[in-house]
């Protein structure tokens, strides 16, 4: 009896060595970040270095200042450099079969962050760690739907960076939801490129165009920052965010929060930034065991509302991860 229990002692510790190997194997890892446009993404890039630091792995970031020539260039840089892998967050679904080709040829797996490519380049990358921004547009839809009931509800939206695959999704999910409600349509949509300022710049121009606000019942941002925006410019014109027009994007950064418990704001559908964590575990089996992961690993997305009793909670949770 004795020796099966020193087997088993054996094999227990093995096991953990070897999921600690995978997790401390020392990578060096190309991360070609898109910029710093919202709250989010810089929580993404804080989040990432702290997540290599854990594994013990080398993370090195490229700022592109959401410029696709930018992103390529540091894809080549990393190429050249051979790292042991590479994530990208795609600042546009297109433009990036010819240097995902060099990479593949160079033989460095690439992982895309929070954004996807056109499907026609699904064999350029190891895998995808996203939302399904899809569903996040039909939350934000759903939500609202349900919040104004059978009433006419002439809706404004603010759009993400254009050619971003989670702006087209989140488009999407939401605009699909408004269809199937006749007392619902969405008058205006313009892009507000995912940041506060160019988003409050939409709501102003939405506002002008509106008989002053008064013809909005409900404005949807693809993300926090520009709703942040759009919630200055609705004060600056004298309206109650909120409450005359009433608010749903997507991320929930703090600020969105910080709205939420003022009712400035009456709804958000939270993105983790921690989008680099699955990213490293799969590229760490991937490189110690060949270990080939699902195509796609998705992070999923929880609703808040002004309604919540936990936000505050939440706030206190998200303020230091550098939003
Ligand atoms: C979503 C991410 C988006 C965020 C924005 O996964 O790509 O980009 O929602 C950011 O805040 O600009």
């Amino acid at each position: 009896m004795k020796q099966r229990s020193t087997m088993l002692a054996a094999l227990v510790a093995a096991s953990a060595m070897a999921a600690g190997a995978a997790h401390a194997n020392g990578l060096v890892v190309g991360f070609s970040q898109i910029g710093s446009e919202s709250g989010w993404r810089a929580a993404e890039t804080t989040v990432t270095r702290q997540d290599a630091k854990k594994n013990g792995d080398t993370v090195k970031i490229a700022d592109a200042q959401q410029k696709q020539e930018n992103q390529i260039k540091a894809l080549r840089s990393f190429i050249a450099q051979g790292v042991d892998g590479i994530f990208l967050a795609p600042v546009v679904a297109t433009g990036w079969t010819q240097v995902l080709t060099e990479a593949k040829d160079a033989k460095i797996p690439v992982i895309l962050l929070d954004r996807d490519i056109d499907p026609s380049g699904k064999s350029l990358y190891l895998t995808a760690v996203t939302s399904d921004s899809t569903h996040e547009g039909t939350v934000a839809g759903e939500w609202l739907a349900k919040t104004v009931g059978s009433k006419p509800c002439n809706i404004v939206e603010i759009e993400g960076t254009v050619g971003a695959s989670v702006a087209a999704n989140r488009k999407k999910g939401f605009d699909d939801v408004v269809a199937q409600h006749s007392n619902m349509k969405i008058s205006r949509s313009e892009t507000g490129d995912f940041t506060r300022s160019q988003g409050k710049q939409v709501m102003e121009s939405f506002i002008k165009a509106e008989n002053g606000g008064k013809g909005i019942c409900a404005v949807y941002a693809h993300n926090d920052d520009m709703m942040i925006g759009a919630i200055q410019a609705m004060k600056e014109a004298g309206l109650k965010p909120g409450t005359d027009i009433l608010t749903v994007s997507v991320d929930s950064v703090p600020d969105m929060f910080k709205a939420l418990m003022a009712h400035e704001a009456n709804a958000t559908v939270e993105l983790t930034p921690d989008m680099a964590g699955p990213a490293f575990v799969a590229l760490a089996a991937y490189k110690s065991k060949g270990t080939v992961p699902p195509k796609w690993i998705e992070t999923k997305s929880v609703l808040h509302t002004s309604a919540d009793s936990d936000l505050q909670q939440i706030y206190d949770q998200k303020k230091d991860l550098g939003y």
